[in-house]
């Protein structure tokens, strides 16, 4: 058969510049998604002094600013890491949809990569475990996401 050709990302960061919209709200399990996705970016080649981080007060929050870095035409990437961890009420609902959303939208429309690092969960514990312990790091996977993707946007 006929080899077909696939274009795939190289997982290089050198010479590119990201943007980390992080939350303030649950900031004891967003600073290690911070820092998972800020190691694995500098371990691929990235120059942390062509990384910005910006703190926003919560995850609903996170598109507006992650459209304007995205739009901003200074970065290559732009990864959004969050915690929205479920109450009593159904806040939960709308700040996890319209931030999933605004997220995906802010992609959409700048044409830049926005990583998903924004953990949903029912408990404390899940996002314990999802912020560098049993179940990864959910900052490192959206780190990696926007590299690829990044590098897959490059050759098209
Ligand atoms: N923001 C979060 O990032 N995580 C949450 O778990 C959360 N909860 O549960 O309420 C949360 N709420 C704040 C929200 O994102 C806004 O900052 C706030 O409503 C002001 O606009």
């Amino acid at each position: 058969m006929k080899e077909i050709r696939t274009i795939e990302g190289q997982l290089v960061a050198t010479d590119l510049s990201f943007a980390i919209v992080a939350t303030r709200f649950n900031d004891f399990i967003v600073d290690r998604l911070i820092s998972g996705a800020v190691d694995y970016l500098v371990r691929h080649g990235a120059d942390p002094d062509r990384m910005t981080i910006v703190r926003v007060p919560g995850a609903f929050e996170m598109p507006l600013i992650a459209k304007k870095m995205a739009g901003s035409g200074k970065y290559d990437g732009v990864i959004a890491l969050g915690a929205v961890i479920r109450g009593g009420t159904p806040h939960f609902e709308y700040v996890a949809a319209e931030a999933t959303k605004g997220l995906a939208l802010a992609s959409l429309e700048s044409g830049v990569p926005v990583g998903f690092g924004l953990l949903t969960t029912d408990n404390i514990e899940q996002a314990i475990e999802r912020a560098g312990t049993k179940a990864g790091n959910k900052g490192v996977e959206a780190a990696a996401a926007v590299l690829e993707t990044v590098q897959v946007l490059r050759q098209l």
